[in-house]
């Protein structure tokens, strides 16, 4: 009985600290001290059923507890009628978690690929986005007339510069201004006129790395190409170096790793095929060292460049590159 009248209680002044306006509480009077069924008046009703030695204990009670609820009633209202606001805020309640944000899966991708070859003791170099057509494509081997340089394919701006379409010319920039030996990856993002579809989009991001010093050799290439694909894909993947061209390597190669789904039996992701390409590499073609002013004859390196979007696509079994540059957070809240 004296457990339920607490309770009672409380629940009165919790209702008339919610009140939001004189109306709720011109309820709540009712509700509590109606002459007929106000929940606190049925107690004091009910006193004449107890015992004679409850009475007046009980009595007091009910009674104090009627004046500390009307009391409040009058509290409330003169407190709404000044302005005060009409929630009541339970402080010991747990705050709302803030929605947690996370990295972009193409920047937790560039940070891997970063964190592996920093460890192979290379140095992370940056370079502007807009270029000139002699860093872009003269000093990498690509003559006017080449037709990697046609206009359809680049974005150029009114004054002939234009967006870089791969970053190798910053580590033309770096060669220029530093002698060898050298270490650098040179990552960020890069621009080309392609038709978007699942593989192709004007803006996607680059990894280009480049060694230079006495004796490097295609081994050097080959070595630190493995370390990374074991690092980034796990140790029982298999490499392979496919002969091909590139105007500023010779020789050049594409790499591909064992199907990281298949393991390299056939299935759609490999297009049975057992193996996916993830970067293309080399030797820096002498005519490059000339155009930085380095002795071909005293100095050798390896250059390698791949896409970060690709990267990612293959590591998370990704199927199309609109994905990472629509901003659907369904997408993104999965890495
Ligand atoms: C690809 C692969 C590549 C390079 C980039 C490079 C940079 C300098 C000198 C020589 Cl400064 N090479 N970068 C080398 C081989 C491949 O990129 O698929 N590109 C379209």
């Amino acid at each position: 009985m004296k457990l339920d009248l607490k309770m009672l209680g409380e629940e009165a002044k919790r209702k008339i600290r919610g009140a939001k306006n004189e109306r709720d509480l011109d309820g709540l009077r009712v509700e509590f001290l109606g002459r007929k069924k106000g929940k606190i008046t049925l107690f004091l009703k009910n006193i004449r059923n107890l015992p004679p030695e409850d009475k007046p204990r009980q009595g007091q009670l009910v009674n104090r507890l009627k004046k500390e609820i009307g009391e409040r009633i009058l509290e409330r209202k003169e407190a709404l009628k000044k302005g005060e606001p009409g929630e009541y805020i339970d402080i010991t309640l747990p705050g709302k978690k803030p929605p947690l944000g996370r990295l972009h899966p193409i920047t937790q991708t560039l940070e891997e690929i970063k964190r592996i070859f920093i460890g192979l003791g290379f140095c992370v170099v940056r370079g502007p986005e807009i270029e000139t057509e002699y860093y872009n494509f003269e000093a990498l081997n690509m003559p006017q007339y080449h037709p990697a340089r046609d206009e359809q394919d680049s974005f150029y701006l009114e004054d002939g510069r234009l967006l870089r379409t791969q970053t190798s010319p910053v580590q033309i920039r770096i060669m220029e201004k530093t002698s060898p030996p050298i270490r650098i990856i040179a990552p960020g993002r890069c621009y080309r006129r392609d038709a978007i579809d699942a593989s192709h989009f004007p803006m996607f991001h680059q990894v280009e790395g480049l060694a230079v010093d006495r004796d490097i050799t295609f081994s050097h290439l080959k070595g630190s190409l493995t370390c990374f694909v074991y690092q980034m894909f796990g140790k029982g993947t298999k490499l392979r170096f496919r002969p091909s061209f590139f105007p500023f390597t010779e020789p050049s190669a594409e790499v591909d790793i064992s199907c990281i789904i298949c393991k390299g039996s056939g299935c759609n992701v490999c297009s049975q095929k057992g193996w996916l390409e993830i970067l293309g590499a080399g030797m820096v073609d002498p005519e490059v060292f000339k155009k930085v002013n380095y002795d071909p004859e005293k100095y050798q390196g390896f250059a390698f460049g791949m896409g970060v979007e690709r990267i990612c696509m293959l590591k998370y079994g990704i199927d199309d590159i609109r994905l990472f540059f629509q901003n659907d957070l369904r997408f993104l809240r999965q890495f």
